[in-house]
């Protein structure tokens, strides 16, 4: 490996040898200018990011840094990975200040990272829970120690590409030089229960071109599945150790953590050329795709464990869908679309932003959901503080969720387009911007209320380029400019481009009726109600007098769409016979009540 200059800056940026067949554009040159991505980042920058550092304060994470520097007495608060909340927070204020410039959180960030930064130990090690409470390293199944500092290293990696400040850089770099001495072969032989520091010290790679990160990356992913965790006396189907990464074929256990892994095993592959290691990857996604994810994108389908279930055991009403799970598919989705240029891979990432993830995080972002059901029956009761039935919280006990949509949607930009050297490819259709270099792009679009995308040239690039629009895989009957083209890739044209030039994508947006895999038995004789990228629900909300629990739908019958701008933000509904659908993102934002994805055919 002989230089790891980055070739932009975005949560994933690999370097300029990579086997990467896309590179991302920096966050900082796209930009969405408008529509429902807008609206849901402006509540980010505005509430959720703001709101998020008080419940901070509250929560006592920040309260643990304090103590740990000697500024207050007591014992750390929370659970034992309570740092990794201030983490995601700074990286979500990191990747806010590129978009918007905002010197009062730059300062705030700045703030909290100088208080990170004094809770380093002199060796490197940085963690404010552990050491008040076992020993160091001493049980790392559970301790969480390489898991918070893999979202210390994101939230550094993100402040340095969106600030070019090196005071958390400083700080992750003596981190990871630390972990480089102490784990590895030859060295401590042991793995963290929780993945996640795969992809940060790939990141950090990336951005330092240090290539002992790179090799300690690659140690943690090949070290799982060898029975570390089991020697420890924990079964390790839980922790994603019971085979080895190249040769599992599915995903299993813990949801998030299994995402996590194969985010950080793509990247691993991604730097090295190990394209063994990437096919073994795209079998495991086709599989969590096919057998283990819900119409929402919704992934792990157990309470118990938080864990992935066996292929087609996905319940409706219990089911967990951790919101950090799409986020972590998001992430694992990402690497695999630099890698493969594969439109599957923006197709899910799709799905699982407008669905799996927007359904977290309500309105106003303040409130949150951890587990998103697809079920909630009437009278339901709230068995637990996670449980969807109480309607969306402000934070929880475990807040892993909040501030990891924060990070997700302040970066949302960075997964709009990348680039090839001779052309852009735009993924994502929002309002937007788009600096790809050598071309300046804009889309003008309603989407997913409109299926109309218009692409125009900015800034013309010289000679003949090429600009690729995706067209989904559910897009059958799309055209581009007036031309019929396929569902399932990317519409391509190159040619030489002039300054107000532009492309119309015209995507059918008709509703319909989606069935599940007939061994997926909670659905099976049941119908969700779809319109492009967006999965609708019946919500007892718009369905007054009426018990949805005693409803059902004919798939043959017409769905009439309409427009309400007075209704949850501006909407498109859907009605079916007598009911009422809403997109699956907003319910509950009018208080909590019954809800259903699937209905029973008549
Ligand atoms: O273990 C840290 C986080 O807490 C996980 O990612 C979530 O699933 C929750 O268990
Ligand atoms: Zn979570």
């Amino acid at each position: 490996m002989t230089s790891a200059i980055t070739t932009s800056a975005s949560p994933a940026a690999p370097s300029v040898g990579a086997h990467a067949r896309l590179r991302p554009i920096a966050v900082g040159s796209a930009a969405v200018t408008g529509g429902l991505w807008k609206q849901r980042i402006d509540a980010n920058a505005d509430a959720s990011i703001p709101e998020g550092r008080a419940q901070l304060e509250k929560a006592k994470n920040l309260l643990n840094f304090r103590i740990r520097v000697g500024d207050a007495e007591g014992e750390p608060a929370g659970p034992i990975f309570a740092d990794s909340d201030v983490y995601k927070w700074l990286e979500a204020a990191a990747w806010e200040y590129a978009r918007s410039q905002d010197e009062g959180l730059l300062r705030d960030q700045l703030e909290v990272t100088e208080l990170v930064a004094r809770a380093q130990d002199a060796d490197g090690y940085l963690n404010t829970v552990v050491p008040a409470r076992q020993e160091r390293y001493g049980e790392l199944p559970w301790s969480h120690e390489h898991y918070c500092a893999g979202h210390l290293i994101q939230a550094a990696v993100a402040q340095k590409r969106a600030t070019g400040r090196d005071d958390l850089l400083d700080v992750a770099v003596r981190l990871a030089d630390h972990l480089v001495a102490t784990f590895g072969p030859g060295r401590t032989e042991d793995i963290d229960g929780h993945p996640v520091i795969e992809m940060a010290l790939v990141e950090l790679f990336r951005e330092t071109g240090t290539q002992a990160y790179l090799d300690l990356a690659r140690w943690f992913v090949d070290a799982r599945g060898h029975g570390i965790i089991e020697a420890r006396g924990h079964a390790p189907t839980y922790f994603s150790d019971r085979l080895p990464v190249r040769e599992a074929t599915t995903v299993e256990g813990h949801a998030v953590r299994a995402v996590y892994l194969a985010a950080g095993a793509a990247d691993v592959a991604i730097e090295t050329g190990d394209d063994a290691l990437l096919a073994q990857l795209a079998t495991q996604y086709a599989s969590m795709r096919a057998e283990k994810q819900y119409v929402t994108g919704g992934l792990g389908s157990r309470w118990d464990g938080e864990a992935f279930g066996d292929a087609h055991e996905l319940p409706n009403d219990r089911a967990y869908a951790e919101t950090c799970a799409a986020i972590g598919g998001v992430q694992w989705a990402w690497r695999m679309l630099l890698a493969t240029g594969e439109a599957q891979y923006a197709d899910q990432i799709e799905l699982m932003l407008l669905n799996g993830m927007l359904a977290g995080l309500s309105l106003p972002g303040t409130e949150y959901f951890y587990v998103n059901a697809l079920h909630i029956r009437e009278g339901a009761h709230p068995d637990e503080e996670r449980s969807a039935a109480h309607g969306r919280r402000g934070w929880f006990d475990c807040a892993c969720c909040p501030p990891n949509i924060m990070r997700t949607l302040s970066s949302l930009a960075g997964y709009l387009a990348t680039t090839t050297d001779g052309g852009v490819q735009i993924h994502q259709f929002a309002p937007s911007t788009i600096d790809a270099g050598s071309a300046a792009l804009r889309v003008e679009t309603s989407y997913p209320w409109d299926g109309s995308v218009r692409v125009v040239v900015d800034e013309a690039p010289d000679g003949e380029f090429e600009i690729a629009i995706r067209v989904p895989e559910w897009a059958e009957g799309a055209t581009l400019d007036g031309l019929p083209v396929d569902a399932g890739g990317y519409a391509t044209v190159t040619r030489a481009w002039a300054r107000g030039d532009e492309l119309v994508l015209e995507l059918p947006l008709d509703a319909r009726f989606v069935a599940a895999h007939p061994r997926v038995d909670e659905a099976r004789g049941q119908r969700a109600l779809v319109r492009g990228p967006l999965v609708y629900a019946f919500e007892a909300a718009d369905n007054a007098g009426v018990v949805l629990d005693d409803q059902s739908v004919d798939p043959a019958s017409a769905v009439t769409a309409e427009e309400r701008p007075d209704l949850l933000g501006g909407v498109t509904t859907l009605r079916t016979g007598d009911l009422t659908a809403i997109p699956y993102h907003l319910w509950a934002n009018r208080g909590p009540g019954a809800m259903r994805v699937w209905l029973p055919v008549d």
